[in-house]
């Protein structure tokens, strides 16, 4: 059974799964979807995806949409261990709720931001720079005293904000006055099997 990630190389959606199969040290194969051609929204894709959105993973029989709910899989498919998806409830929900801010306010802050300024997206840029500062001085507090997101040691709720933070610069949006998550950022690029993301 082969693994296919089908993602955009710039995506931080994409990038995500491929960081986390790549943690994980499974074998896997990237498809390029041709995002500007508009390939995302032809049939073919639109079977695998009906949202019309990158990034989309075939594990066998398996086709999975949304990079969160992905994690989620192949954490719980993929690491016997589950290391990086405790089962314990108070530790499963604090990644859970760190999934949300990934699917939240990282998505409308340094997300958006990333992409009103690589692609022109027609978003607000105010309030994205707004949402991202909110954003990032609450995460600088909560990784005072902590090694990573949601327990002592990395989990997908690390893996799930780490590359719209780490290219949050690219949207215009510094991470000079956060020591304390470029600290983070740099324990997640020292893991074994990290990968980055391209910069444009
Ligand atoms: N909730 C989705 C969001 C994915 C997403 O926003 N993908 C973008 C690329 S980063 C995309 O495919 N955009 C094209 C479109 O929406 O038409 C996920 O987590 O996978």
């Amino acid at each position: 059974m082969s693994i296919r990630l089908h993602r955009v190389a710039l995506s931080g959606h994409s990038h995500r799964v491929e960081l986390f199969l790549s943690l994980l040290g499974l074998p896997f194969t990237l498809v390029d979807v041709d995002i500007r051609a508009g390939e995302h929204k032809r049939p073919a894709f639109l079977a695998m995806n009906a949202f019309g959105q990158v990034p989309v993973l075939e594990d066998g029989e398996v086709t999975l949409a949304d990079s969160n709910a992905i994690l989620v899989y192949l954490a719980s498919r993929h690491d016997a261990g589950r290391r990086w998806l405790p089962t314990d409830p108070v530790t499963a929900a604090q990644v859970q709720r760190w999934l949300s801010v990934a699917a939240g306010e990282l998505a409308a802050g340094p997300a958006a931001a990333r992409l009103i300024r690589l692609f022109g997206a027609p978003l607000d840029a105010e309030r994205a720079a707004a949402t991202a500062a909110r954003l990032f001085g609450l995460l600088e507090a909560h990784l005072a005293d902590r090694p990573f997101l949601a327990a002592a040691t990395p989990t997908i709720a690390d893996v799930a904000l780490y590359a719209y933070t780490a290219h949050a610069p690219e949207g215009g949006i510094s991470l000079a006055p956060y020591p304390h998550i470029r600290a983070w950022l740099a324990r997640i690029e020292a893991l074994p099997g990290f990968v980055p993301m391209v910069r444009p």
